[in-house]
């Protein structure tokens, strides 16, 4: 494998807007700053990757801003001008920095971009991937109310999505899924609370189990396993966790605890792509299914979870929707797009899409080149 040393890193802050408002549990999205992370070696050859985050801590505790911050003063400076041997290590020289996992998963996912560019292969075969197609669902935000939800959901299932996700809170819950399940008694569906719940709705939350969902999705605290264990003990429905697993430990803990059947795989949310592929490697070994969460991202980060599902154990459609479905128009070419739920993986090296550079000038804030390795912090060599 040839290795590669980065010699520079250029910050692109883009603004972008979804084409519709996305309502979660903790809040209403429509335009969001991100920070495209480009890296570049010494021959000159470019990775990309994408802060998946948005203006505000309401998901996890990161925001661009805080990504942006992190990456200048210690991230940056520990991967600039090392020769690294191997993408996959670059997971572990960021570990001395405490979280922050967006942050070090926007520079390490940029990396792993151009370590399979100069090797010539694309990040799912790097990885191990076999899949060439994959599946795809919908994750769709709070509606006014259940009528208008079916109706979304209509115009999904007929578009061929493979899954359909209902986000849910208190007060627009059981109706709602009441209400898409009596319409559409067979589609794979799901519903995720993005934390909006307590053991104290235990009772509330039973009424989900006549409705055999996929799976509820995270309905406890952001930073919880435990309740999540009790909970998984008096329900049918598969628990699946997102918000609480950042690692791999986080994930063995959780299996060995039983506060979930199914993970779903962020890859900022854990840090990048290495740590990606652990998790799924050990849900694999005790037969826990994984699928591919998504941030709202552009088409760089979807570009990224393309790859990454390409692995076996991803066996549940993931939230990976085609472009058109976010943005009038996504940065990366060709357009990110999905037939009856399938995306096909591109067969390009890296991230398998080229950035379109007229199109990224058009949501482009600002860049910022960082080609020092200096910080006025003491960073490990
Ligand atoms: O919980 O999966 C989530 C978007 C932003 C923050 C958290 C979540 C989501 C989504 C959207 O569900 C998935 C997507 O279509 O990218
Ligand atoms: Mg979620």
């Amino acid at each position: 494998m040839k290795s590669v040393t980065i010699k520079e890193v250029i910050l692109h802050h883009i603004n972008v807007s979804l084409i519709a408002p996305f309502t979660t549990s903790f809040g209403t999205m429509q335009h969001k700053d991100v920070c495209l992370v480009e890296v570049i070696d010494e021959s000159g050859l470019s990775g990309w990757g994408e802060t998946v985050t948005s203006d505000e801590p309401y998901y996890n505790e990161e925001t661009t801003f805080t990504t942006v911050y992190m990456l200048k003063e210690f991230l940056i400076p520990r991967v600039i001008h090392k020769e690294i041997k191997h993408a996959e290590d670059v997971h572990d020289m960021l570990q001395f920095v405490r979280r922050n996992n967006i942050a070090k998963a926007a520079i390490e996912t940029a990396i792993w971009d151009v370590f399979a560019k100069k090797n010539g292969q694309s990040i799912a075969e790097l990885l191990g991937g076999r899949k060439h197609e994959i599946e795809v669902g919908k994750s769709i935000g709070i509606q006014k109310d259940p009528a208008t939800l079916v109706e979304k959901v209509r115009v999904y299932v007929e578009e061929g999505f493979r899954k359909i996700k209902v986000k849910i809170k208190p007060g627009a819950d059981i109706d709602y899924i009441a209400a898409v399940r009596e319409v559409f008694p067979d589609i794979p569906l799901m519903a995720d609370a993005n934390s909006a719940y307590t053991l104290a709705d235990i009772n509330h939350l039973k009424q989900l189990d006549r409705f055999q969902l996929m799976m509820i999705e995270q309905p406890l605290a952001h930073d919880d396993i435990i309740d999540h264990a009790t909970l998984q003990k008096e329900l049918q429905t598969p628990i699946c966790l997102d918000e609480s697993i950042h690692t791999l430990e986080d994930a063995r803990k959780a299996i060995e605890l039983g506060s979930c059947k199914i993970i779903n795989i962020k890859i900022g949310r854990v840090g990048g792509l290495t740590e990606s592929k652990r998790i799924h490697d050990l849900c694999e070994a005790n037969q826990i299914p994984v699928w591919c969460g998504g941030m709202l991202e552009t088409g760089v980060g979807r570009a990224h979870n393309i790859q990454l599902t390409t692995l076996a154990n991803f066996t549940i459609p993931g939230d990976t929707a085609p472009s058109s479905h976010y943005w009038e128009e996504d940065i990366v070419t060709p357009e990110i797009t999905m037939n009856h739920g399938i995306i096909s993986v591109p067969s390009g090296t890296g991230i398998g899409y080229e950035i379109d550079k007229e199109k990224l000038a058009r949501v482009l804030l600002r860049t910022e080149k960082v080609t020092s390795s200096d910080s006025s912090h003491p960073i490990p060599s």
